[in-house]
């Protein structure tokens, strides 16, 4: 063997040749990850530069840490180390997998209440080869078990280590400084986590994520009534008002509101060879009596169906990361739908197919003040009657009404469905349509569930018919965030019949259906630029309440004053003029970027970025210093959450005695009879005899 190669191989028998090995490997993979796992948009040689530096610095400063200890615990210290790394870097290889970002102190935090469905999922994205980021370490070991690799019994100088801390310091300033530079406000402002991880590394974005919780707490320690003043003055400016033509036009009737999970804009009308994907939900949005909107976007983050639900409900957005509805659902005040419309005299209730816990609903729903959660345990279980993430819509649909029917009315029911969601899985006999054919294994699917989740909306609406509920209800759909996400852009440019897919693109790609009907109202497909912080507002309009007093940061979409510049959660906007994401605008009419702007076109632009970043912030301060808690609208009574019980006996016991006290529920009005058999479903889960009069109180 040449003397040089045996010179750097002997010198791995050295305590400094084997933490250089320790963390050149780890620089490795965590390379190879950024390359191979992760979307993190590296543009020009600086970014590139910085992808290549920013795992060495806190793997230094952190292995380091090693050094400082002697012999044979140094280097099982080191081996600790590298794993508690490594497992960080596998738990965001899946977690991005899925959620297309990177976990944060928040999610972790959360993953109490959202572990099931994590788990679930995880058993369907883990790839056997993911375990290979833990080889390094593997083979490390065993080369200095079997001895291949001798342990240096030398202490390792003190100085020597902190040399080694202090090289790790100074590069964090170097990778740091460039950052900066490269895009400000790296920090301070709440950027994608993709920035971060991009510019600063996996580690330092652990370090950054759990700093920032922990900052919340204190943040909602430190918060005072007066911090409310600044709140009240953005909404007096800002709160639109209403719509003459159409307030209090569905007043005292049903609220509907049904959640249409992942549903994205684009399938509204969409065909697969011909056939369209969702006829019964194209029909429901061409109807005369359907207020559609066909520029209304998602504003989601990390809390996904949450963060929809939160905005939806409250008209208060998600957090930038983690989800609101868990972390601050459970100890807040709120001042939700739910509850206004209860002491308005609403029966309201909830329905969804999966356990009570996942998001946090359990709890969340009490602070918003919902009579009733009707949750897997209150639904008949059998193997097949689920897939994904729980029970499948049109057993979902149809084994709610039996609860539906008992609520007196006028009642506020949402219906939260499931089966078309991530990764879009369907048993055979459930599937109707052919898959697309981009190729893209994730993508393919999501046609079929979203053509099963259109049959089940139209099964519900013939029972609604049936039953009377069509004409004196007012039924809601939305979508609640994408299907697919960013990183499918070459499957989204086949879906969309494009040759390829720009930033711009993607923002659109963000439209969400909402849809509102009732019967006698003017509906038409409406162009109005708006997201789920408007809905609320909206449908208040509508149901003749006036959203003034309330702390609502969304406008109403039919007032003419209504503010049509739609936030993205990450301070990124889309308007019917202006597009920015990131420092990029865009011509929303063209999607062109722009280069050369006026400067008037520049103080617009940034006029319209300061109303975003100060409704993200003010609504942020609102949920992060629980500020509702020190303001109660005029007329509203504050929600004790222990008046609220969830079990199902208790419910069960509750929803008899309302068929005593009040006559007005579906039951009562059809003189006991129950309206079950007037359900038709086509599942082939209920064909046989014995299911299809289902019943499964437990
Ligand atoms: C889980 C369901 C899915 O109960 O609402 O949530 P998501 O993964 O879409 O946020
Ligand atoms: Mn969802």
């Amino acid at each position: 063997m040449p003397k040089f190669i045996k010179n750097t191989v002997g010198k791995v028998n050295t305590t400094l040749g084997f933490f250089t090995l320790t963390v050149v490997l780890f620089w490795l993979k965590t390379y190879i990850a950024y390359q191979h796992e992760f979307t993190l948009g590296v543009k020009g040689t600086v970014q590139q530069f910085l992808l290549i530096l920013n795992p060495f610095p806190t793997a230094i400063v952190l292995l380091g840490i090693a050094l400082y200890f002697r012999g044979r615990l140094r280097y099982w210290l080191l081996m600790i180390i590298d794993t508690l790394q490594t497992t960080w870097l596998f738990a965001n290889i899946l977690y991005y997998r899925e959620f297309s970002d990177f976990m944060s102190a928040g999610v972790i935090k959360s993953s109490g209440a959202a572990s099931n469905n994590l788990g679930t999922s995880l058993g369907q994205i883990i790839h056997a080869t993911d375990f290979l980021v833990y080889a390094d370490v593997v083979l490390l070991i065993l080369l200095l078990v079997f001895k291949v690799i001798r342990i240096d019994p030398r202490p390792f100088k003190i100085r020597y280590a902190a040399t080694m801390t202090m090289i790790g310091v100074a590069l964090f300033a170097v990778d740091l400084g460039m950052s900066e530079h490269d895009r400000s406000d790296l920090l301070t402002r709440t950027f994608d986590n993709n920035y971060i991880v991009k510019y600063l590394g996996l580690n330092t974005y652990a370090g950054y994520s759990f700093y920032q919780t922990e900052k919340e707490s204190a943040t909602r320690a430190q918060a005072s009534s007066s911090d409310m003043k600044s709140v009240l003055a953005y909404l007096k400016k800002n709160q639109a008002g209403e719509n003459v033509k159409y307030f209090g036009k569905a007043k005292g009737k049903n609220v509907f509101v049904i959640h249409l999970e992942s549903f994205q804009q684009f399938l509204i009308d969409y065909k697969v060879d011909g056939k369209e994907v969702t006829p019964n939900l194209n029909k429901f949005y061409h109807d005369k009596s359907t207020l559609s909107f066909d520029n209304f976007y998602h504003q989601v983050a990390q809390g996904k169906t949450s963060d929809a639900e939160m905005m939806m409900e409250n008209s208060l957005f998600g957090l930038p990361t983690g989800s609101a509805m868990t972390q601050y659902g459970t100890s807040n005040t709120f001042q939700a739908a739910p509850a206004i419309l209860a002491q308005k005299g609403y029966t309201t209730a909830a329905f969804h197919g999966d356990v009570a816990s996942f998001w946090n609903r359990d709890n969340a729903y009490k602070s918003w003040g919902y009579d009733y959660f009707f949750y897997s345990s209150y639904y008949k279980e059998k193997a097949d009657y689920k897939i994904g993430y729980g029970l499948k819509d049109k057993i979902f649909f149809k084994d709610s009404v039996k609860y539906l029917e008992k609520l007196p009315q006028p009642f506020y029911a949402k219906l939260i469905t499931l089966t078309n969601h991530y990764p879009y899985p369907l048993d055979k006999q459930n599937v109707s349509i052919q898959k697309t054919t981009t190729g893209d294994s994730t993508v393919d699917g999501y046609v079929q569930t979203a053509h099963y989740l259109d049959q089940a909306f139209a099964e519900f609406v013939s029972y609604l018919k049936k039953a009377g509920l069509y004409k004196n209800s007012m039924i809601v759909l939305y979508g609640d965030h994408y299907g697919i996400s960013n990183n499918h852009r070459a499957a989204i440019a086949q879906l969309l019949g494009k040759k390829s897919i720009t930033n711009f693109d993607l923002a659109q790609f963000q439209k969400v259906p909402f849809m509102i009907h009732s019967e006698g109202i003017k509906g038409g497909v409406n162009h109005t630029y708006g997201g789920e912080i408007d809905a609320l507002p909206t449908i208040f309009d509508l149901l003749g309440i006036k959203n003034k007093g309330y702390i609502q940061f969304g406008t109403d979409l039919l007032s003419s004053k209504h503010d049509q510049t739609v936030a993205f959660r990450n301070g990124d906007f889309v308007s019917p003029t202006y597009t920015k994401l990131g420092s990029t605008v865009y011509n929303s009419k063209t999607g062109k970027k722009l280069t050369d702007m006026t400067d008037t076109q520049k103080k617009t632009v940034k006029q319209m970025q300061n109303h975003v970043t100060t409704e993200l912030s003010l609504s942020d301060r609102v949920i992060q210093g629980d500020l509702l808690r020190f303001y109660t609208p005029k007329g509203f009574k504050k929600v004790n959450k222990s008046d609220y019980n969830y079990k199902v006996t208790k419910t069960l016991k509750s929803l008899k005695e309302l068929q005593k006290e009040k006559k007005t529920s579906v039951l009562s009005k059809n003189k006991g009879k129950s309206t079950v058999d007037l359900y038709q479903t086509d599942a082939p889960e209920l064909s046989d005899s014995s299911s299809s009069s289902s019943s499964s109180s437990k």
